[in-house]
């Protein structure tokens, strides 16, 4: 077996088994072309049980997030049927090695997306809009990792949950969001955090994932990266986005 499918196997088994694993590439030497390559396998390796590619998400598209991590390059990851979590119902925490919450903007789209979209072409191709949360759970102890360490662990997707789709014929690019827990206030920021606007995400989504050879598709989830800081989450909490205009996104943290 090769390194590259070692490590897809490593990561894998340990989403399944919910146990963290040492860091593949601690001193981040690995290129990022394997990295890419280890998690293309690790996510070969949940579409051959029964789960379905459903889109992309984003990492690293705001400051908030860049530095709560320590990398400052954007990065991509695969979404699959079985991450997204049913809105306003139960997630369970047993599901998780260590998981955290952010708030996104997520877009789902009506047409195809080809590599060299702009920013006008990439919005006529959204359906539509919806406020989002991204439960990431890095695969690694402790949380750490290198910029290719976080790559091959599919840019730590573990779940998401979207809240109601909305007209995108709309400005979004600068809505303010609260990310709250048990109805406490953890994190306000606003949309605009994500590159400038979320558009651009997008825009970077369809660049990055034709350069894979796996082009944005009609009827794919894109999550644009997280606008605030994560936040831990734990068992029995209560998690919510209000984003201004498009509404809320919830979910319970189950046992
Ligand atoms: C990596 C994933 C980053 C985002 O929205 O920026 C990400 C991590 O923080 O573990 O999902
Ligand atoms: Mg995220």
């Amino acid at each position: 077996m090769s390194k590259i499918q070692e490590w897809a196997r490593l990561l894998d088994t340990a989403a399944q088994a919910r146990s963290a694993v040492p860091q593949i590439d601690p001193q981040g030497r690995l290129s990022l072309d394997d990295a890419y390559a280890v998690q293309a396998a690790s996510i070969a390796c949940r579409l051959a049980r029964d789960e379905r590619r459903v889109g992309v998400k984003m990492g690293f598209t705001s400051r908030a997030k860049m530095v709560q991590m320590g990398i400052s390059d954007v990065i991509w990851g695969r979404l699959t049927s079985a991450m997204q979590c049913e809105e306003g119902a139960p997630v369970p925490f047993a599901r998780f090695v260590h998981p955290r919450v952010e708030p996104e903007l997520a877009f789902v789209l009506k047409k195809d997306l080809a590599g060299d979209a702009t920013a006008v072409e990439a919005l006529a191709a959204v359906e539509a809009i919806a406020p989002a949360l991204e439960i990431i759970d890095s695969r690694y102890r402790d949380f750490k990792f290198s910029l290719p360490d976080v790559v091959a662990d599919n840019a730590s997707s573990s779940g998401f949950v979207l809240g109601p789709w909305c007209d995108p014929r709309q400005d979004f690019g600068n809505l303010g969001l609260v990310l709250s827990i048990d109805g406490q206030v953890r994190q306000v920021g606003s949309t605009a955090a994500i590159l400038g606007h979320p558009i651009r995400s997008l825009v970077a989504a369809a660049r990055l994932s034709a350069a894979a050879g796996e082009p944005l598709r009609a009827g794919w989830v894109v999550m644009a990266g997280g606008a605030t800081p994560a936040e831990w989450i734990r068992p029995g909490q209560h998690v919510a986005v209000e984003m201004e205009r498009l509404g809320s996104a919830a979910f319970h943290v189950g046992g």
